[in-house]
């Protein structure tokens, strides 16, 4: 079938595909770069991640350095339709040097900010509140000891300045997102001073208030980790609260949840008290496992969410997924497209019909109209999508992800 006819097909529902095709061209998607290198970093040290995230299996080709990484992202967007951004950890500085975190400096991510402008690619930041003798015990901006604390302050201090220039560099506002493993594995005397010690560090953090004109702060709360099963001093409750009192951007990873929450579901409530959203879109299987996203119904429905709610233009979509048991560039590579693919059935969806369907009590055609629309050829128009982009779809797409690893395999 031709897109023509897929088109024609569309059509008949009062779907118009060439509007739907022109808006997926402008949705940036934030490609994370941990992906690629199983959360390692660039640090020169070793060591685990730590903090409860957890990178498993050893297929070959992880990027090693700086060099590798930037060769494996420039792969993965050439196989990605569109203009992306790339969602930078502190712990991926490109350096000689050896700062520690409350040493680092715009200079040691410059490389990163060259690149991006040659690649015509936005830049979002992260302190990284992990991997570090001084986040050993699990406790960073909430811990009793105030030296520690203010350790951790002058690093998130540090990566604000950092992104507010990258995002002066690039024209675009760059999102620093808060996230910190801070919690104890079993169950706490006192979760009220720990909440009181965290709130005040972030205030001393993004004091003073942020430059929204080129970054936003963003704060991402968590249920539990390995480790912190007892409490996650950072919760849902605290950031909502926090993100609301303080104008910053709310951060929701579809893994720190629940499992049966929907995190789609929440788009719409928090929208109503938060100016903006950032998204960690994330696959949890039975936890916070961070599996690559699938075209799964979850992922579906927070795309009609972002679609229906209108809520495009206030939301940061980013990824949040790691897996080292398949080749790292094209779990990043069928992710992005995953998320996009979503984004295209339901800028596909006849609203026009639902809304008034669902206003007149009607649910039978609701439900109808959402089944059978399942079956309409959404490939065809994602193939015209990524043909018009330059991009190889089908068995053309598998042959490049298999010769593109088959070429770093040996590292
Ligand atoms: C951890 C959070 C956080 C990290 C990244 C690496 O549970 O999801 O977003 O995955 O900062
Ligand atoms: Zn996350």
């Amino acid at each position: 079938m031709s897109y023509d006819s897929a088109k024609a097909q569309f059509a008949d529902w009062g779907i118009d595909t060439e509007t739907a095709i022109e808006r997926l061209k402008t949705i940036p998607i934030s490609m994370h770069c941990w992906q690629g290198d199983d959360v390692v970093g660039f640090e020169q040290k070793t060591g685990a991640s730590g903090g409860g995230i957890q990178a498993t299996g050893n297929h070959p080709g992880r990027a090693r350095t700086p060099d590798e990484l930037r060769a494996d992202l420039e792969f993965a967007y050439s196989m990605i339709p569109g203009s992306h951004r790339l969602n930078l950890h502190a712990m991926y500085l490109d350096t000689d040097e050896t700062p520690d975190r409350d040493e680092i400096e715009y200079k040691h991510f410059a490389p990163w900010v060259d690149w991006a402008k040659e690649q015509g690619l936005g830049l979002d930041f992260n302190p990284t509140f992990f991997a570090h003798a001084k986040a050993d015990d699990n406790l960073t901006l909430s811990h009793p000891d105030q030296g520690i604390r203010d350790f951790w302050v002058e690093h998130g201090q540090r990566t604000r300045e950092i992104a507010a220039r990258m995002g002066a560099e690039l024209g675009t506002i760059c999102v620093n997102n808060i996230w910190v493993p801070d919690g104890y594995k079993d169950t706490p005397v006192d979760r009220m001073a720990a909440r009181r010690r965290l709130e005040a560090s972030i205030d001393q953090m993004i004091d003073p208030s942020q430059d929204r004109a080129h970054m936003r702060d963003a704060v991402e709360s968590k249920l539990f980790g390995i480790g912190v099963e007892a409490c996650t001093v950072g919760s849902h409750e605290f950031y909502m609260g926090y993100s609301m009192k303080n104008d910053t951007v709310l951060c929701l990873d579809m893994g720190h949840f629940h499992p049966t929450e929907n995190v789609a579901d929440k788009l719409s409530a928090a929208s109503l008290f938060v100016d903006e959203i950032l998204l960690h879109v994330s696959r949890p299987m039975r936890w916070d496992s961070d599996h690559v996203i699938l075209q799964s119904d979850d992922v579906l429905q927070i795309a009609q969410e972002l679609v229906a709610s209108d809520l495009l233009d206030r939301t940061y979509i980013g990824l949040d997924f790691f897996d080292a048991t398949i080749s790292r560039t094209a779990a990043w590579v069928i992710g992005t497209r995953n998320m996009q693919k979503a984004l295209l059935r339901a800028l596909l969806m006849p609203l026009d019909r639902l809304r008034p369907a669902e206003d007149a009590l009607d649910f039978t055609e609701r439900f109808v109209v959402t089944e059978e629309l399942k079956d309409l050829p959404f490939g065809q128009v994602w193939d015209e999508f990524c043909a018009r982009m330059s991009c190889p779809s089908g068995l053309h797409l598998i042959n490049q992800l298999e010769d593109y690893q088959g070429s770093v395999s040996g590292r």
